[in-house]
């Protein structure tokens, strides 16, 4: 069975909603963030210390855009991956790799210092550097996509998971506003699926089941 280390909401999310639509059965093990200083013991499966790590049998893998290539290309082909000899091949390997590489990467920076450092460690320049950085690129996507209703391939692929989840950590990122219309209405669509309402769901379980695991029982006053 696949087993996906998962951190609620975080890059792992798109390997998540890749298995909830294809349906394939997995194992969600979750962990606090950032688990490289609050599950110190991850680091002995996964030294990076970075979700997801995801296992299938004897096959690791640590990034999230190519883990949706592989379950795509495994578990299901067309329609949810793009064949080789399909026109929109290359578009979709394209659209795939753009999610993560330019869309997701200027954000790390708006959150980490915009939101996770202390105070004192906040960078407001940086922030609003990169987040106008980030916009940038999403209207450049807007324009290469022309009013679409998905990515590639006139139909939804993984392309639109990998895309659709830098659309979700732009709107944690606080950008949701000034993000394209079209894009927010992409992401709109995207976000109705029946897999993406399900991935949200168990990760929420999971993430539950864990913390009233290691609760420490309810003290009585007397
Ligand atoms: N390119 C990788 C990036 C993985 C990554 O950096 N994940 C973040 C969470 S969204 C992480 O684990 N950060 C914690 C850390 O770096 O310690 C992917 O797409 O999976």
């Amino acid at each position: 069975m696949v087993v996906l280390w998962h951190c609620l909401d975080a890059r792992s999310f798109r390997a998540l909603w890749a298995l909830e639509e294809i349906g394939l059965p997995y194992r969600l093990e979750m962990l606090p963030f950032p688990p490289r200083f609050l599950a110190r013991e991850y680091l002995a499966i996964n030294p990076l210390g970075t979700i997801p790590l995801m296992m299938d049998g004897e096959i690791r893998m640590t990034e999230s855009a190519a883990i949706c290539q592989y379950l795509a290309d495994r578990y299901a082909g067309p329609p949810l991956a793009v064949g080789r000899e399909e026109p929109a091949y290359a578009a979709y390997l394209n659209a795939l790799h753009f999610g993560e590489a330019t869309l997701t990467f200027p954000q790390t920076i708006v959150l980490r210092y915009g939101q996770m450092e202390p105070p004192e460690r906040r960078l407001p320049q940086a922030v609003t550097d990169y987040a106008r950085w980030t916009l940038g690129r999403f209207r450049a996507f807007e324009e290469m996509s022309a009013g679409a209703e998905y990515a590639c391939a006139g139909r939804f692929t993984m392309a639109d998971i990998s895309i659709g989840y830098a659309v979700m950590l732009a709107r944690f990122a606080g950008l949701a506003d000034e993000l394209p219309e079209a894009t927010r209405c992409y992401f709109d669509r995207l976000a109705a699926r029946p897999a993406f309402l399900a991935a949200k769901a168990a990760q929420r379980l999971a993430w539950d089941e864990k913390k009233a695991v290691r609760a420490p029982p309810t003290q009585t006053t007397t």
